[in-house]
């Protein structure tokens, strides 16, 4: 659709893992389409997230948090996030005031100053942060060569007016790309198959949540339209973790799905009957075929 004035634009939101860029982009658009946690690299894949007003529109990419790679899916990660910020109208650069500016920081900042797009900081969580730590983040902002800087909580949305009336000067006169009910392009099963990976990230422990992928292997309506059946398999790395996985007496499996059934159901807003199934794929984080049918696919 092409209306006379009409202005869209893309912007990428880029950082350290665990920064609380998927919090923001949830926030933007107004309804959970990424998956949030306390652990750092929650996010693996690019997420669209669509904010539609009556004269514009704007399309925020959520990224993995940069890190060094540890394996092929770290690679994918980094480069996802890295590419998300090829032609876009601004880069929303997303750092923590309660961990303040950091080396890890520092090293994306060298990366997205290469870009052709303008950088926009956001230093977020000034909701939990100190006049201390939210100064000595604008310092370092400030020494790193950027001037446009905005402080904001993802978390209770403060200032997130502000960042949407800066981010209107970027836009351009363009299409609606996106109709205007559609926050996300993510398919419903792939954010549910996020929502169950979420609950496991919350409810494991140490290294067993980074190792875990999960697929949806079918979802389908009953005839009545009242329930609807989802089948999904968590994969996870060892023999050993898929017993930890299920727990004792079956308790923590129950717990990963009872949990991710409410946020499905209220997804859906239909009734889940959810059935999980776990299949161990040793190393599967290094092959790509395990890659490509989970969604992290290079192309
Ligand atoms: N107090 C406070 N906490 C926040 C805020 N934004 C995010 N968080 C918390 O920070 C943690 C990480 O948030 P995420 O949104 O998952 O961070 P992310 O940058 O997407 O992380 P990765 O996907 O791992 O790169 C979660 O526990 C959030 O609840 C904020 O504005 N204030
Ligand atoms: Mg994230």
């Amino acid at each position: 659709m092409m209306n006379e004035g009409y202005k869209s634009g893309f912007f990428s939101i880029v950082g350290c893992p665990n920064v609380g860029k998927s919090t923001l982009i949830n926030r933007l658009v107004g309804q959970k389409i990424a998956i949030v946690t306390d652990r750092a690299q929650t996010t693996r894949n690019r997420i669209t997230g669509i904010l539609t007003r009556k004269n514009y529109q704007m399309i925020f990419l959520d990224t993995p948090g940069m890190t060094k790679p540890r394996n092929k899916l770290g690679s994918f990660m980094q480069k996802t996030a890295e590419e998300a910020s090829k032609d876009t109208e601004a880069i929303l650069f997303v750092v923590d005031a309660l961990q303040g500016v950091r080396e890890r920081d520092e090293a994306v900042m060298k990366i997205i100053k290469t870009e052709r797009a303008p950088v926009i900081v956001l230093i977020n969580k000034c909701d939990a942060a100190s006049a201390v730590q939210m100064q000595e983040a604008r310092d370092a902002v400030a020494a790193a060569g950027f001037d446009t800087v905005l402080a904001i909580s993802a978390h209770t949305g403060e200032n997130l007016d502000k960042l949407e009336a800066l981010l209107c000067g970027y836009l351009t006169e363009g299409p609606q790309y996106y109709p205007e009910d559609m926050v996300t392009d993510q398919p419903e099963r792939v954010i549910c198959a996020e929502m169950i990976r979420e609950k496991a990230l919350e409810l494991l422990r140490e290294e067993i949540p980074h190792g875990i992928g999960v697929g949806i292997d079918k979802m389908q309506m009953r005839p009545d339209g009242k329930l609807t059946d989802v089948w999904a398999t968590i994969y996870c790395e060892r023999e050993s973790h898929k017993g930890i996985i299920i727990g004792r007496g079956g308790k923590m499996l129950k717990r990963i799905g009872s949990e991710a059934r409410k946020d499905i159901e209220w997804l859906l807003d239909v009734q889940v009957n959810l059935q999980l199934w776990i299949k161990v794929k040793e190393d599967w984080r290094n092959r790509q075929q395990m890659l490509n049918e989970l969604g992290y696919r290079d192309d």
